[in-house]
């Protein structure tokens, strides 16, 4: 298991998303093992290496990894974006945790039916507008500045801005009102591994679409 670490997932965001952008950031080389089928997925299930029978699953340094608040924190402990000392990793958790939950709508709704997808994304607008994206403007207004936390890159910026991300593609003047959420997404976004992870062609995956839904339908049996 030496060498680049190998992903499991299916082709699509889902959960797996977040540990593209932090190992993009990262400048970290990885291979990916798409799940096609179902018997791809019992197939790992039926080795014992899916310690939950779930993916994302990473195999890393002779681990094999789940759960992907673990696996993003082992990666942002290992390239160092997880603060300098015990306080800073509060704060990074705290804001890469308020994150998660928005993100979790985020995840799941391209997978919902009509009428429950439309009130995910109105929901999701509403609280990125009112409830996230303030606070985190907050937070960047009260020190001055460029990171959130420790005027360093750490895991919680990237989480951000993947976020930024998302909710402009349901809204695309979602940030107007926050010009230091503008600033950090324009700061993140220049630096060379996300420029070239935001071009076409990376391994950033594209929005949800009906045909990966129902591959996933297939793989994941529901
Ligand atoms: N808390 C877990 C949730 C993992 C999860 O729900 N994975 C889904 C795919 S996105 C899965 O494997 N579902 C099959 C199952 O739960 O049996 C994590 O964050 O990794």
């Amino acid at each position: 298991m030496a060498g680049k670490p190998l992903f499991h997932y299916d082709e699509a965001r889902g959960r797996m998303e977040s540990v593209r952008w932090l190992l993009a950031a990262a400048g970290v080389e990885y291979e990916e093992k798409f799940l096609q089928t179902n018997e791809d997925l019992e197939k790992l299930r039926s080795d014992g290496v899916l310690m939950f029978q779930q993916v994302p699953m990473v195999e890393v340094d002779g681990m094999r990894l789940v759960q992907t608040r673990a696996i993003l924190n082992y990666f942002s402990s290992k390239y160092n974006l997880y603060g300098k000392d015990m306080k800073e990793r509060a704060l990074i958790d705290m804001y890469s945790e308020g994150l998660a939950d928005l993100n979790e709508l985020f995840i799941v709704y391209p997978y919902d039916p009509p009428g429950v997808k439309e009130a995910k994304i109105a929901q999701m607008k509403e609280k990125a507008k009112n409830r996230y994206f303030p606070a985190f403007e907050k937070v960047l207004k009260s020190h001055g500045q460029d990171f959130l936390v420790g005027n360093k890159l750490s895991k919680a910026d990237i989480h951000l801005v993947e976020m930024i991300y998302n909710m402009e593609e349901l809204d695309a003047n979602i940030i107007a009102n926050f010009p230091l959420l503008q600033a950090l997404k324009t700061r993140i976004s220049d630096m060379p591994n996300i420029k070239k992870f935001l071009q076409p062609g990376s391994r950033r995956q594209p929005p949800v679409d009906e045909k990966t839904v129902l591959k996933a339908r297939k793989i994941f049996k529901f």
